[in-house]
């Protein structure tokens, strides 16, 4: 329960709008399997799996249980030149899931730290190589790779990049988005339209020379975007063209990894492997902060050269490999093996896709966009008032439908649990259709 006399003001909260908020505030005290609690004793389904976080639900016994052992016994060791074992363990699991050659993983705390550190270690790479040259990077319009510095500029949203302008990092290019309403409006899965889009790769070698460009980092399928999957045959292209020219591929998956799109890894489910994975979220069910930057064997060994007492990579996190993050993560693969999560996600996805285009006879609704658990419905925006549609339907669940979900503007989003009952997930989507009824 919430005291009443609880000051807001302090705490300046992360992508909200804090005024508003503040307001009239929406707060969540409880969380068990697939639901919240309010602070008025109101229990609430969360469509959304935390924020891409937390496929097996809320508060699971055995990770809840390996957390409280764990932080009881090693709650914290340095790991720079010391290591303990349950960051060891949570490498070698990890790297057992990753596709072939996939060898080392590198910890963090956050899917930004994530992406930031694949670009570095990509620089690195070349840099280890002899290809110092090789310094350029290509992000894509509308990606999304976290809010540090690294991550804005190679990222594609607009409001996220607006405000450090100046201050982006140098010498980074973007290919352009892959959505087109009228191409691809409402399509299911995977779209049919766009593979040639990858092909704007070439013009952005041709303009700096290939020697010149390290890596090229996008979302196999776009998630805070508003769900953007890959067209039918693209993620090949992108992959053929940075083999041919020797650019590093990295896919961002902190969404699509851990059964997402019904599959340990979206590399998997799709059948491209990229030279570097980021992962977060769902590696720790969102319990503990934590990411892993997962990178082939030829990479590590390329970077950790020269004489052995040096430190070979300048870079790692206070936290990298915090043993309770550590725990956490090993809990939730071992969740993961032990419960199918991945397999039920993926015969889960038809019953999702059958539910979330239930509204696409909506006058409101003006595309509808599916691919493994991840799913948006776009509503029309408010004449002179975008987004405003979108936080309202946010709002209305909230307080009279017993629902959470995600609004990025006018796009509302969801990410069922890898366990969702299927009844829940049609509920879900009625629900939505009350509120995009009820809102103006
Ligand atoms: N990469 C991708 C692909 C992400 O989706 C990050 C990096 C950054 O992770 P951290 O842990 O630093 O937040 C993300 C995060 C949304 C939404 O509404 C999605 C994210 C964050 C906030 C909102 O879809 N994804």
């Amino acid at each position: 329960m919430r005291p009443t006399n609880l000051p807001l003001s302090p705490w300046w909260m992360p992508f909200t709008s804090n005024r508003d908020f503040k307001a009239n505030p929406r707060f969540i005290t409880r969380a068990e399997g697939h639901y919240y609690w309010s602070d008025d004793d109101r229990k609430i389904y969360d469509s959304f799996s935390g924020l891409w976080t937390t496929g097996v639900g809320h508060c699971h016994p055995k990770i809840v249980e390996a957390v409280q052992k764990q932080v009881a016994e090693l709650d914290y060791a340095m790991t720079f030149q010391v290591g303990n074992p349950h960051a060891f363990d949570l490498a070698n699991r990890l790297t057992s899931l990753a596709p072939d050659g996939f060898e080392h993983a590198f910890f963090c705390n956050s899917g930004s730290e994530a992406a930031d550190t694949s670009l570095k270690i990509a620089l690195a790479y070349h840099r280890a190589k002899g290809d110092a040259t090789r310094t350029r990077l290509v992000g894509r319009a509308r990606g999304y790779h976290g809010v540090n510095f690294g991550g804005i500029s190679v990222g594609g949203m607009t409001a996220n990049r607006k405000a450090f302008s100046a201050c982006l990092i140098p010498g980074v290019d973007h290919l352009p988005h892959t959505f087109n309403l009228s191409e691809n409006a409402f399509s299911k899965g995977l779209p049919k339209w766009g593979a040639h889009l990858a092909d704007e790769l070439e013009n952005i070698c041709a303009l700096h020379d290939p020697s010149n460009i390290a890596a090229v980092i996008v979302e196999p399928a776009g998630g805070s975007t508003g769900i953007l999957p890959p067209p039918v045959g693209y993620l090949k292209r992108l992959r053929d063209i940075c083999t041919k020219h020797g650019i590093l591929l990295i896919f961002d998956e902190v969404i699509t990894a851990f059964g997402r799109v019904g599959a340990a890894f979206a590399a998997e489910r799709w059948g491209v492997v990229p030279d570097i994975i980021t992962t977060a979220k769902g590696l720790t069910n969102g319990v503990i902060p934590m990411g892993a930057v997962i990178t082939t064997g030829e990479i590590y060994d390329t970077i950790c050269q020269g004489p052995p007492h040096l430190v070979e990579l300048f870079h790692g996190y206070t936290y990298s490999g915090h043993p309770i993050a550590a725990a956490a993560g090993l809990a939730t693969l071992d969740v993961y093996e032990e419960e199918g999560s991945f397999e039920q996600a993926l015969a889960l996805e038809s019953v999702f896709e059958e539910a979330i285009h239930s509204l696409a006879d909506h006058p409101k609704v003006i595309d509808i966009r599916n691919v493994g658990l991840m799913g948006a419905v776009e509503l029309a925006p408010r004449d002179g008032a975008g987004g405003a549609r979108g936080l309202d339907v946010h709002k209305h669940c909230f307080w009279n439908e017993d629902l959470i979900i995600r609004s990025g503007g006018d796009i509302l989003q969801f990410s069922p649990f890898l366990n969702s009952e299927p009844d829940d997930v049609y509920a879900t989507f009625e629900k939505i259709r009350r509120a995009i009824d009820a809102v103006e």
